[in-house]
């Protein structure tokens, strides 16, 4: 048996409850074979066994009073992956679904993320089974300082420093990053998405939407496609999906729909960027609320949002949300160009028929790496007590952006892969880390 068959084994039967882990690991590491035939030394070293096992994985209570007096108790987790290449770092995601293996999932994706952002950043993810939705801005600080007060003695800005995923945006950074100053004193940038009031990043909102447009337009241009005159599909109505909808609207795009976790909306005029904003991020609504600004729309719930007809797809939502049916139904269509902007969001089903018919494929941890990437930047920032301006930080991540594109790429090829982004995003990710690790001896 192969190396990689064989640590892929250990890990489904140390890991048997934890599909999602599971996934990730198994497409990673299968994605490894040729790189691990030109280098011996790593089976020798133990590099596979060591990547797939978190440093360190804690596992705490976050007991907190909702507005009624009564006491809730949820569960809260930090997993500290790898530090090969720098401090932990990786968001927290406050979902009811939230548990040690999907955090384990995120956080191995986040190594090799990090790593492709080329800088010197290393691999962890936390969060918690506190559902976000319907509490008042009142439980939210309660629940984020009794998280940060267990979590504080963990982190820091050179040991780990988190951020935001699904559930947590500025507001929770705040009152996190508030806490953590109130308990240590330390004005640090131990958080990164701040306020830009106390040491946020301008241009970190946006990163992660517009730099998975960034690499998708990288991407598509080499073939010799455009984003002008684009349909294109999105997922989601968070974070991500919001700024990529910005940057395609800027690109000459046209977004046709989008979602939440309740259905979604389908406007073949195109979806406003501005609208769109205030109802999910200001206002915190249902994205049913677009149809009061724009009545031409159609809201559908319980059906495919990847039912339309349209060139480029971007899953901005969450894991596993487009599957086989969806792919089909894409291919069928004439999309010739897929991005992740969501962490793991196509089943392995759906890549295997993505990559089969020629359609585009740019993976998560390439094409969302601009959030982490410019958190980097964040913490460079503050480290200087400095801050760039918007354009600075904008161009920074556009160059991460195409640097990590032609890295895949370029990786893809000399392994005998070409344009296949997962196999060369997931070796030029690998191998930084498993050089780190030879380096500095078995640790
Ligand atoms: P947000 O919480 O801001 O938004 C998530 C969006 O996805 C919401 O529209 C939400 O709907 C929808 N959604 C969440 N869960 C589900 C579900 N189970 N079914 C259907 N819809 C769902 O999160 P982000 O935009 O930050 O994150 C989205 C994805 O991008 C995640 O996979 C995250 O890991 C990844 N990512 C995020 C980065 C960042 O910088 N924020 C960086 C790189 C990746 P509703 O409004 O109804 O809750
Ligand atoms: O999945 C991700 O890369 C994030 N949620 C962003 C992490 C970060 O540290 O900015």
């Amino acid at each position: 048996m192969s190396y990689v068959q064989d640590v892929i084994n250990k890990v489904k039967e140390r890991n048997p409850h934890e599909p999602e882990f599971i996934q990730a690991v198994t497409e990673v590491l299968e994605s490894l074979e040729p790189a691990l035939e030109r280098h011996p030394e790593y089976e020798q070293a133990g590099i596979l066994e060591r990547i797939v096992e978190p440093e360190r994985q804690i596992l705490f209570r976050v007991p907190w009073m909702d507005d009624n007096g009564k006491v809730q108790v949820n569960r809260g987790m930090r997993i500290q992956f790898n530090s090969a290449i720098g401090p932990y770092k990786g968001g927290l995601r406050l979902h009811p679904t939230v548990y040690p293996g999907i955090i384990k999932f995120l956080g191995f994706e986040q190594i090799f993320k990090n790593s492709l952002t080329g800088l010197p950043i290393g691999g962890g993810k936390g969060g918690s089974d506190f559902d976000p939705k319907g509490k008042s801005d009142l439980e939210i600080m309660r629940f984020c300082q009794s998280f940060m007060t267990e979590l504080y003695r963990h982190v820091s800005a050179d040991i780990d420093v988190p951020a935001g995923d699904i559930g947590v945006g500025g507001r929770e950074i705040g009152y996190l990053f508030g806490q953590y100053k109130r308990i240590t004193g330390l004005n640090e940038g131990v958080l990164t998405g701040k306020g830009l009031s106390y040491g946020g990043s301008l241009a970190r909102t946006e990163a992660t939407g517009y730099g998975l447009v960034y690499f998708v337009d990288e991407m598509i241009q080499d073939k010799n496609k455009s984003l002008n005159g684009a349909r294109v599909i999105i997922s989601g109505s968070g974070n991500v999906a919001i700024y990529a909808l910005q940057k395609i609207n800027q690109l000459g795009g046209k977004v046709i729909a989008m979602s939440d976790s309740t259905g979604h909306i389908h406007d073949e005029n195109g979806i406003d960027f501005a609208t769109m904003q205030k109802i999910k991020e200001v206002e915190r609504k249902r994205i049913s609320e677009y149809l009061k600004y724009f009545p031409q729309a159609e809201y559908v719930e319980g059906e495919s949002i990847w039912r339309y007809p349209c060139d480029i797809a971007l899953p901005c939502a969450t894991q596993n949300e487009l599957k086989q049916a969806d792919a089909e139904m894409l291919i069928a269509h004439g999309c010739y160009a897929v991005g992740e902007g969501a962490n793991m969001p196509c089943t392995p089903e759906a890549v295997k028929l993505f990559q089969e018919n020629k359609v585009m494929f740019a993976p998560g941890k390439a094409a969302n790496a601009g959030g982490v990437a410019t958190s980097a930047l964040e913490m460079s920032q503050n480290s200087m007590r400095y801050s760039w301006t918007f354009e600075e930080v904008d161009a920074k991540l556009k160059n991460i952006m195409v640097s990590i594109y032609r890295n895949a790429s370029q990786t893809a090829k000399e392994y005998g892969h070409e344009d296949n982004l997962v196999v060369g995003a997931n070796i030029a990710g690998f191998l930084k880390v498993a050089n780190a690790m030879v380096s500095q001896g078995l640790v």
